[in-house]
């Protein structure tokens, strides 16, 4: 077995040369898993697959991107970065720093993010500074910061993230052997969607494209054309400015890693929309608990609540798209780890039996 990153495998996708440092966890390569549970219960005759970022090195989809961002930071000879975060973003920088050797601040909406990822943050050593305020007012601050002082920023404002990111689009095309019909992506920051968009566009009309001369081969000549997917990127309602037309001053959702109100990448992301003919709407917190949970109870994968918007997106648009009729390929990019956020799931499931050492009771929980 030979482990490989993101920048090794796709490397000639990426602004990186034989001298880029390559700082790695072996990120990227995560599962896509064909969901024929959910497939089920949803009925009809579409093919539905799970892309799992959580199986990632910090346990979410930023992994990809800070490797990029982290080795080209180190490429370029900076000593510190510093990011805004809901928090996946801050214990992905902490990991790939502390491997670097580099120092790294992060900034966080205090009392707003999830335990797992405070507790990474805090572990790899860097500094933690939890603002009293929301992820919205930290990025401001970092940007201020990094306007004046030499610190990377390493938000996905940090054009080597999109690139690392873009690369689980071209592990969906290598797998498959096609790009989906629809492609259902959580959105916050705005990040990923364009990052996506962009690995697939990037991917389909490569001509150094392993699927694509692969199965130029099979056919005999070069005019292969796969198609792209629609772009379904899904809000929180209580957080959803790309949605409602302008910036959302306090928002509010229990998927805190989403709870952002003016994301950076706001034009790309309705530009990704555009192009792919997709849409970007909303999903209650309720439609994200209950995608959460099917998720975890139907197929076996534990995400954590933003990443569940995707599949609450789905089911959403589950009988809207005729996907019930017709024979399409939808993925759906599931971004975090349910381990990220504990409290949510002691909250959402059946709490445990207290028990005293005694068989007939013991026996009478399990229901024998
Ligand atoms: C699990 O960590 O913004 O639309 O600071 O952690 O690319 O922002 C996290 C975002 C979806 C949204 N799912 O992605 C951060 C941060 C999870 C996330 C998103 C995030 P973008």
């Amino acid at each position: 077995m030979i482990y490989k990153g993101i920048i090794e495998r796709y490397g000639k996708y990426l602004p990186v040369t034989g001298k880029t440092p390559v700082i790695t966890l072996y990120e990227g390569n995560t599962p896509l898993l064909r969901a024929k549970n959910i497939e089920k219960f949803l009925g009809g005759n579409s093919e539905i697959y799970l892309k799992f970022e959580g199986a990632n090195p910090t346990g979410s989809f930023k992994d990809r991107g800070m490797t990029m961002a982290i080795s080209k930071a180190v490429e370029d000879g900076s000593k510190a970065v510093i990011c805004a975060s809901t928090g996946n973003t801050a214990a992905s920088a902490a990991a790939y720093s502390a491997r670097a050797g580099l120092k790294c601040s992060v900034i966080i909406p205090d009392g707003s993010i999830a335990l797992g990822k405070l507790s990474q943050a805090m572990m790899h050593g860097a500094k933690v500074i939890a603002l009293r305020g929301n992820f919205d007012d930290a990025l401001k601050i970092v940007l201020e910061i990094t306007e004046k002082y030499p610190l990377t920023l390493v938000n996905s404002l940090n054009p080597y993230r999109i690139e690392g990111q873009k690369t689980a689009a071209f592990e969906i095309i290598d797998f498959l052997g096609r790009a989906p019909d629809y492609h259902f992506i959580p959105v916050g920051n705005a990040g990923n969607i364009t990052a996506y968009w962009k690995g697939y566009k990037e991917y389909v009309r490569s001509p150094k494209s392993e699927v694509r001369s692969q199965k130029n081969k099979d056919i005999g000549h070069w005019t292969l054309d796969i198609g792209l997917p629609k772009m379904m990127g899904f809000q929180a309602s209580g957080s959803a400015p790309i949605v409602r037309g302008k910036p959302v001053k306090n928002p509010k959702t229990l998927a805190t890693a989403i709870k952002i109100g003016n994301p950076a990448s706001w034009k790309k992301a309705e530009q990704a929309r555009d192009e792919s003919k997709g849409i970007i709407d909303t999903v209650t917190d309720g439609e994200i608990i209950k995608a959460y949970k099917l998720l975890a109870s139907l197929e076996g994968i534990f995400v954590e609540p933003a990443s569940a918007a995707s599949v609450a997106g789905l089911i959403k648009y589950n009988s809207k798209l005729k996907i019930k009729n017709e024979k399409l390929v939808i993925v759906c990019t599931l971004t975090g780890h349910g381990l990220k956020d504990p409290d949510r799931a002691i909250k959402s499931a059946t709490q445990p039996k207290v028990i005293d050492q005694n068989m007939k009771k013991i026996l009478k929980a399990i229901g024998l």
